[in-house]
């Protein structure tokens, strides 16, 4: 194990996950390494949780702010919000425990875009940060950082960090080096150079993290992997909006729009991007490219395929199976792939110079547009943003799919208005649901809403959204974006106290 640390003072710090977490104390401001379930470090936040839980029982108050790339894994959110721990966590999540105490009040979570959250820490604004804790495949003979199936915000905490904890994981495979791109260049205002990103597969830094070896207080050597979940298989639903989605840019392809092998991909996690990925597979669709924030399973087989030239992310979302053989073959995939800083890989002006195509899931969207991602019956936080807003703002073409109901059909997916907005009719291009799809680029709210009541929503819904539209251009005393006040929430409402967005009647 000793070889994967190489520096002889790095070595001299090596312990006990116990013993470093002994070194923290309460109150204190953590970035931890991680991302979508890979590169988060696995025994630290489980130390630290049995060291919080034994305070607690003394009576004694320990908490902590946990700064993240994206979502972790039980071992890391799960243990620590599971005994009430995580006084704050930004800038994304999506683990059941940590959900249910950010809904219940126990924790504070800001969910924002994840190319701004490594802005806020390097800039000052959230304060000191006393801990970086980030998983490595290896520590180098100059003390530096090799990153493991992630590295997400791990720069930034890394640089901002007053004390450095580093787990060196032996699952994670020594091939993984020279994948990783590690810009350097990237600085807070007023000197930001512009990013030297013109293709996606541009290398514009370093293979490693480079730290200040004096930081580091402990080493931990650990060996268990990434906790990623297999995808359920496709379903038909999902096979038929990727259908639309794929149809849609083959149409955009004859028109002259786009390039024949498109334009770079993003894909959000998820059933229905899987399937989109899938499609593409079994097009004939050559030499594509992906500028997005995680490599799937679907991206993998494509670059087996031959038909994926390069994959840009910065983190894996691989199911076991996948991670098992991205591990025993990562020197053919590192051709391919990059990972970069989360605040490159979904970095606005990257994205536009390079005209990405977006294509993420969604909560609900309401007749102009307008999308939520984030909030059941807009109250109940579900994941966070993540990358979404990111991609979907800047993207050439941005498309939000998801089946058109929900929870057994009770729940409509397209609603009069949305109960909480994310992203704004402004930013959404195209809307696809198994009904069908609705090209919105150009149109005015009035005929958007037409559109969308006519291709995407389910049969069980479209004669009451039409009542609905129709009341709001007959009451609503302002024609341009038509709305009837009064009753633009009654089918949240009706879901809330009678469990169904069914209504007997207009109400
Ligand atoms: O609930 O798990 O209890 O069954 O939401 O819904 O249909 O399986 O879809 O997994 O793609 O998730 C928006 C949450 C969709 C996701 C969201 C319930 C539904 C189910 C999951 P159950 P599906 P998905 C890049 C981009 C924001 C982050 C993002 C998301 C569960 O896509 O988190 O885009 N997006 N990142 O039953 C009540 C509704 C509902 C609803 C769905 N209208 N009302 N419940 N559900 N619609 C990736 C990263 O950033 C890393």
């Amino acid at each position: 194990m000793n070889e994967r640390i190489s520096n002889e003072k790095l070595r001299g710090k090596i312990m006990t996950a116990d013993e470093a977490a002994a070194l923290i104390p309460n109150g204190a401001q953590i970035g931890f390494g991680g991302f979508t379930g890979s590169g988060y470090p696995k025994e630290l936040p489980q130390a630290l949780a049995n060291r919080i839980k034994a305070a607690h029982e003394r009576g004694e108050e320990f908490t902590v702010n946990a700064f993240t790339g994206a979502s972790t894994a039980p071992e890391l959110d799960g243990a620590l919000a599971g005994v009430d721990g995580m006084h704050y966590r930004m800038p994304y999540q999506s683990d059941p425990t940590l959900r249910k105490k950010i809904n219940d009040g126990t924790t504070l979570y800001t969910d924002i875009h994840l190319s701004h959250s490594a802005q806020l820490v390097a800039e000052g604004f959230m304060g000191k940060l006393d801990f970086a804790v980030v998983e490595a495949v290896r520590i180098t003979e100059d003390g530096n950082i090799v990153p493991t199936s992630s590295v997400g915000n791990n720069k930034t905490y890394l640089d901002m960090a007053e004390k450095i904890i580093i787990e060196v994981n032996s699952w994670q495979s020594p091939d993984l080096e020279g994948m990783h791109d590690i810009w350097n260049g990237y600085l807070t205002p007023p000197n930001r150079p512009i990013i030297p990103i013109n293709n996606v597969g541009d290398r514009i830094g370093d293979t490693f993290l480079t730290i200040d070896s004096d930081k580091v207080v402990a080493v931990i050597e650990t060996t268990d992997r990434d906790r990623n979940s297999p995808f359920k298989p496709i379903d038909d639903d999902s096979r038929a909006i990727a259908g639309y989605l794929l149809d849609f840019y083959a149409n955009e392809v004859k028109h002259g729009r786009l390039p024949k092998n498109l334009l770079p991909l993003q894909s959000g996690v998820g059933n229905i991007p899987n399937a989109v990925l899938d499609g593409l597979l079994h097009s004939d669709l050559e030499n594509l490219t992906s500028y997005t924030e995680v490599i799937q399973d679907g991206m993998v087989d494509l670059i087996d395929a031959g038909k994926l030239a390069v994959a840009s992310a910065t983190a894996f979302s691989l199911s076991p199976d996948y991670a098992h053989n991205m591990n025993e073959n990562a020197k053919n995939y590192r051709k391919s792939i990059v990972l970069r800083p989360q605040e490159i890989s979904n970095h606005p002006e990257v994205i536009r110079r390079l005209g990405v195509l977006s294509c993420n899931g969604m909560i609900e969207a309401d007749i102009y547009g307008n999308v939520n991602s984030t909030h059941v019956m807009g109250t109940r936080m579900m994941n966070g943003i993540g990358g979404s807003g990111d991609f979907t703002r800047n993207a050439y073409i941005s498309a939000f799919v998801s089946p058109s109901t929900a929870k057994d059909g009770a729940i409509s997916a397209i609603v009069p208005m949305v109960s909480h907005v994310d992203h704004t009719e402004h930013d959404v291009m195209v809307i696809i649901t198994e009904q069908g799809i609705a090209d919105l680029r150009g149109l005015a709210p009035r005929l958007r809403a037409q559109k969308i009541i006519d291709n995407c929503v389910h049969p069980d819904f479209r004669a009451q959204l039409q009542e609905y539209f129709d009341h709001s251009l007959v009451t609503s005393k302002a024609k341009h974006t038509p709305h009837d006040l009064r009753h633009s929430y009654d089918w949240h409402l009706n879901f809330i106290e009678n469990g169904t967005m069914k209504l007997s009647h207009y109400r």
